[in-house]
């Protein structure tokens, strides 16, 4: 008798922990494709006047199917890599379809996704020498552009929620880079951060993090990167100081290189944990722990 009681607690244990596996890790056949019969959402170009770049910038914003002005939205700034500018994602990772096909799911907290240029100089086009001093700098400087002026034009001019909690802040390689060092930087204007395959602009864990609990604030750290990323050291060493450091982070190894496959797939599955509910619980089923990795 009581060994039936133990089993069945063990047993209803089990299940607790398989359902907090149900995440996706890779996105189903035919989820960047284009389908005709749901709703979709709005593209558009803003310009806005920047005091930090001494211009007027421009960059993309996804307004969600549905879209309505009396509501308000949390926002997602979701940021390019070094050879691209506010058109890259739109290009090459198509997030509109993307966030579209989970919407029509039902998989999606609304919201406002903002495609900046995050090269914050007066020609931010990516021609010429692209890893030119100037250039990457102008990646460092995108900080202040994004704080002082982006943000607050958006938050002028479409009806968002303005607290941490409801926004978010992502990117791809670079754009990763920039991620880790403006979200744990600024815990007081984030919650939320996506670094996908993020590049040598990381800062250094100590630098990046020099109190480290308090990224105890941030309501999801997700970190990934392809297997074949010759970039892989700098999202292990920032997982490897947060898992030191007991800091509740996904760290997501998966199957790919330094590419949009990687990163659609990223996008994915980091915009369906956004402005919801948290189980930190379930952050293992994503990680590998980093001993386990091999330095490239
Ligand atoms: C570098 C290698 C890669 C670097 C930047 C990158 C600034 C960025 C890649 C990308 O954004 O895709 O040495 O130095």
């Amino acid at each position: 008798m009581r060994n039936s009681i133990v089993f069945a607690i063990a047993f209803s244990l089990t299940g607790i922990f398989a359902s907090a596996q149900n995440f996706e890790k890779q996105a189903p056949v035919g989820f960047d494709q284009i389908k005709q019969n749901i709703p979709h959402g709005k593209i558009d170009s803003i310009q806005y006047p920047s005091k930090t770049v001494g211009t007027l910038r421009k960059a993309l914003i996804y307004t969600p199917p549905g879209f309505n002005k009396n509501k308000k939205y949390p926002v997602l700034y979701l940021l390019h890599g070094i050879g691209g500018d506010e058109k890259e994602w739109y290009k090459n990772g198509t997030p509109q379809i993307i966030l579209d096909n989970l919407y029509s799911e039902g998989k999606l907290t609304p919201m406002i996704v903002v495609l900046p240029n995050g090269r914050a100089m007066k020609d931010d086009r990516a021609t010429g020498n692209i890893m030119a001093k100037d250039k990457v700098e102008a990646f460092a400087i995108f900080e202040k552009d994004l704080l002082n002026d982006l943000i607050p034009f958006i938050e002028k001019e479409f009806p968002v929620k303005k607290d941490r909690e409801n926004r978010a802040i992502a990117g791809l390689s670079m754009g990763g880079g920039q991620t880790l060092n403006f979200g744990f930087g600024n815990i007081d204007k984030f919650a939320w951060i996506g670094a996908f395959s993020s590049a040598p602009n990381t800062k250094e864990p100590q630098v990046l993090l020099p109190n480290p609990q308090k990224a105890k604030e941030l309501k999801l750290i997700w970190i990934s990167c392809g297997d074949a990323d010759g970039l892989m050291p700098f999202s292990k060493r920032t997982s490897d100081y947060l898992r030191q450091n007991k800091i509740p982070h996904i760290f997501y190894i998966e199957p790919g290189g330094h590419d949009f496959k990687v990163w659609k797939n990223d996008l994915y599955i980091f915009s369906q944990l956004i402005f919801k509910p948290v189980d930190q619980t379930a952050f293992s089923n994503f990680t590998v722990f980093s001993n386990d990795v091999k330095d490239n």
